[in-house]
């Protein structure tokens, strides 16, 4: 059963907040009750908010499901359209009452950019009665394509002149459903006197009997004068401190101490604490506003500096260097107010189980919620949150970095309270492209033209964006880009981090991963069939076979079908899968055998590596790509695997010297004894052996188990497999079975 997550943590208020009358501040929601048209079309439907208009389509059963059969071409029709928003609402009798008050709504701004809050102010332009809310959507393709046809010189993609989720536009997992609609929620918001815009918490320091924190705060007030800010910690009146305001807007930093600070670690490191913070903001007595968030104690490094290979480059969470296991995270939706939070729990405890400490938040989607994050947060995940950039050049005018800057500060003020973010990165696969794709030959950029281009790359990406992330947080590293040198060049394997894809793009053997080991490991991946039961629901009968139309449809890789199919061949000569069923364990098979040669090379050259983040932890529809788990939320093979490959004590052999690898993430010593056994494939045991091991905090040590070599120098290797056991007193360790070839297991109920 799903174990019952951190959702007491949403509807939370601390007391203090709880017990205020809150008239200051009213916020009307204007999410119910939208007419949803379509310009000549004749299509009028109520909607709620957040929603989009493909979602509404299909619920009103206008357009079949987005993500079954072979529907795509009939439906992208939709973002090449103009979209009506309507809605007619009395304003709250308390708002009008009010000095201010906000709203979002289109006749008041032109919004060009999906990852920021629209606000604008409508007092003079409200009524009691009646008001009339209109949010006209123009045709985004065609408006999209006139900006990216105005841009000289000319950019890789087009989607890079939208601020707009870049997989909608299509990616090789994914369809192109472009969202059009309402996606977060409307509010009308009315205060008087003064109010809270904003408030988040940052660690700014711990020792063993405190920490300084930081309050950050947003204030907003009509007129001059001197409040009083309240800080609470856990319900307990923390300090309180006078807060001058000059009347208008303006951003307060105010410090406070916890004593005894419980801190906050990553899955298997330690626990998770979390304090519940508040503040109220107060004109003598008078309490205007509050705010209360949960926030955690942990200090972030990341270590990038010179070394005896190239440039070491890990982190340390409360100054404690370690190993970072885990993947890459994509939208859970190809419609993004799909995502649905029992999906996310779901999957994050999936990643937990199999021991993840990170993701990394891939820059080609969507900034997660703070449902994401809370989650996070609660399970012990460290995020690695890429800024939404991926895989092309941008605009680099004014009214572009401007726009990104405001995209930055309203993200990074958003997280920067959630101790599981761990750093912000610039972007997926820019700098990676402009050094190796080509891009100047392709789009025929002259020396100049790519001179601008680059310039610009620099402003956004080594200037802009690190100055929004110290500006507004301060406690984050920065890192420019995902990876820092493209995998084709070798100082990709000696600082900074790799997206290794010799293996899969390069159509290179699952071998070659044990040489290609970098600094980071931060993508690399294979692809599988997703679950059998995932292509049930989207083809019948006929269809599920490797060339039927619809399952051509749900692979996105212009080679995928055959580069699957090449390494099944390749890793299991001998078997014939008896049907399609079979056909689609074997790739998950094949998948999880060469995620194991990456991940074992990985942790094993530990501290060369500090870090595996395979590529990709979950997928967007239902699709043949390198997710561990499906759409509907079924563990391919590899995600079983994971339990051993990411376990806290990894157990190998290594295939040059038969040497026996111990890789201990644990942060105490082990005093154990480790069993290594030759068994056939019946399990008869051909040589057996115990020996003493003793290993430090974080070590990762190569054991010579005298008689090993002899025996597996002998042996017929395909006929022949080596068991590894740790154990500490009666306590088993770690324990571990290695083949030393793709061994074929035979399909288990459940998978
Ligand atoms: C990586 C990612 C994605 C892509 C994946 C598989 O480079 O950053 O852009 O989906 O490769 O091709």
């Amino acid at each position: 059963m799903k174990k019952l997550l951190p959702l007491f943590l949403l509807t939370f208020a601390f007391s203090a907040c709880q017990q205020i009358e809150k008239q200051n501040v009213v916020v009307q929601l204007l999410n119910q009750g939208w007419t949803l048209t379509g310009d000549t079309l004749n299509i009028n439907v109520q909607v709620d908010v957040p929603s989009v208009v493909q979602q509404s389509l299909y619920e009103n059963g206008l357009i079949p499901h987005p993500y079954l059969g072979t529907v795509e071409n009939q439906l992208l029709w939709i973002s090449d359209h103009p979209w009506d928003y309507t809605l007619r609402f009395d304003a709250d009798k308390e708002l009008l009452d009010y000095a201010e008050v906000k709203l979002n709504g289109e006749k008041l701004f032109f919004a060009d950019n999906q990852f920021r809050v629209w606000k604008h102010e409508v007092k003079d332009l409200l009524k009691k009665k009646d008001n009339l809310l209109e949010v006209h959507f123009l045709r985004y393709d065609s408006t999209q394509l006139a900006l990216y046809e105005q841009h000289q010189p000319r950019l890789p993609e087009k989607y890079a002149v939208t601020r707009k989720a870049p997989y909608q536009h299509g990616w090789d997992w994914a369809p192109k459903y472009k969202n059009v609609g309402i996606w977060k929620r409307v509010e009308l918001i009315g205060w008087s006197n003064a109010t809270l815009q904003d408030a988040y918490i940052l660690t700014e320091n711990v020792d063993n009997e405190k920490a300084t924190m930081r309050l950050c705060l947003d204030v907003e007030s009509k007129a001059e004068g001197d409040y009083v800010a309240e800080i609470y910690v856990n319900g307990e009146k923390n300090s309180q401190k006078t807060v001058h305001l000059n009347g208008g807007t303006q951003n307060e930093i105010l410090k406070f101490e916890i004593e005894n600070p419980k801190l906050w670690w990553p899955n298997e490191m330690g626990e998770q604490p979390l304090y519940a913070i508040g503040v109220l903001l107060k004109d003598g007595d008078k309490v205007l506003d509050c705010k209360a968030i949960w926030s955690g104690i942990k200090t972030f490094e990341m270590i990038d500096e010179p070394d005896s290979i190239g440039r070491a480059f890990y982190f340390k969470v409360n100054g404690v260097p370690f190993y970072a296991k885990g993947a890459n995270y994509i939208p859970e939706e190809m419609i993004e107010t799909w995502i649905d939070v029992n999906h996310t729990i779901q999957l994050l405890e999936q990643a937990k189980d199999a021991h993840f400490n990170m993701l990394r938040v891939w820059g080609g989607g969507i900034y997660p919620s703070n449902d994401f994050f809370t989650l996070c947060d609660k399970l012990g995940i460290l995020v690695w949150q890429d800024f939404m950039y991926a895989g092309t050049m941008y605009p680099y005018d004014e009214a572009f970095l401007e726009n990104a800057r405001i995209e930055a500060e309203e993200q990074v003020r958003r997280l920067a309270s959630h101790p599981s973010l761990a750093l912000w990165c610039g972007g997926n696969e820019i700098s990676e492209g402009y050094y190796n794709w080509g891009w100047q030959k392709s789009l025929n950029w002259s020396e100049e033209d790519d001179k601008a281009i680059k310039a610009g790359y620099d402003r956004l990406f080594e200037s802009l964006l690190p100055q929004i992330v110290e500006k507004f947080d301060g406690t984050r590293p920065y890192w420019p880009s995902s990876p820092s040198k493209g995998w084709g060049r070798p100082e990709s394997l000696t600082e900074g981090d790799v997206h290794y894809w010799g293996v899969w793009w390069g159509e290179l053997p699952y071998e070659v991963y044990r040489e290609k080991v970098g600094r980071f490991n931060s993508e690399y991946g294979y692809q599988s069939y997703p679950d059998y039961q995932t292509l049930l629901k989207i083809a019948e009968g006929e269809e599920l076979s490797m060339d039927a139309e619809v399952i051509a449809a749900h692979q996105k890789h212009a080679r995928g079908t055959r580069q699957i199919d090449d390494f099944i061949k390749r890793y299991y000569p001998d078997i014939q899968p008896k049907d399609f069923e079979e056909y689609v364990y074997l790739s998950q098979l094949s998948q999880a055998y060469g995620m194991e040669i990456a991940i074992e090379a990985h942790r094993t050259a530990k501290p060369y590596n500090m870090g595996t983040l395979y590529w990709q932890l979950n997928d967007a529809w239902p699709v043949t790509s390198w997710s561990s788990i499906d759409y509907y939320g079924h563990p391919k093979l590899l995600q079983e695997r994971l339990k051993t490959l990411f376990a806290p004590v990894l157990l190998s052999i290594d295939q040059k010297d038969y040497g026996v690898f111990v890789t201990s993430d644990l942060l105490r010593n082990i005093d154990g004894t480790l069993s290594v056994a030759v068994c056939d494939l019946e399990n008869h045991p051909l040589f057996e052996k115990k020996m003493k091991v003793k290993l430090d905090a974080n070590e990762n040590r190569k054991f010579v188990v005298e008689g090993l070599s002899d025996c597996l120098c002998k042996a017929d290797l395909k006929k022949v497999y080596v068991k590894l056991e740790l154990a500490e007193g009666d306590t088993l360790t770690a324990e571990r079975k290695c083949y030393f070839f793709a061994f074929y297991e035979p399909r288990q109920n459940g998978l």
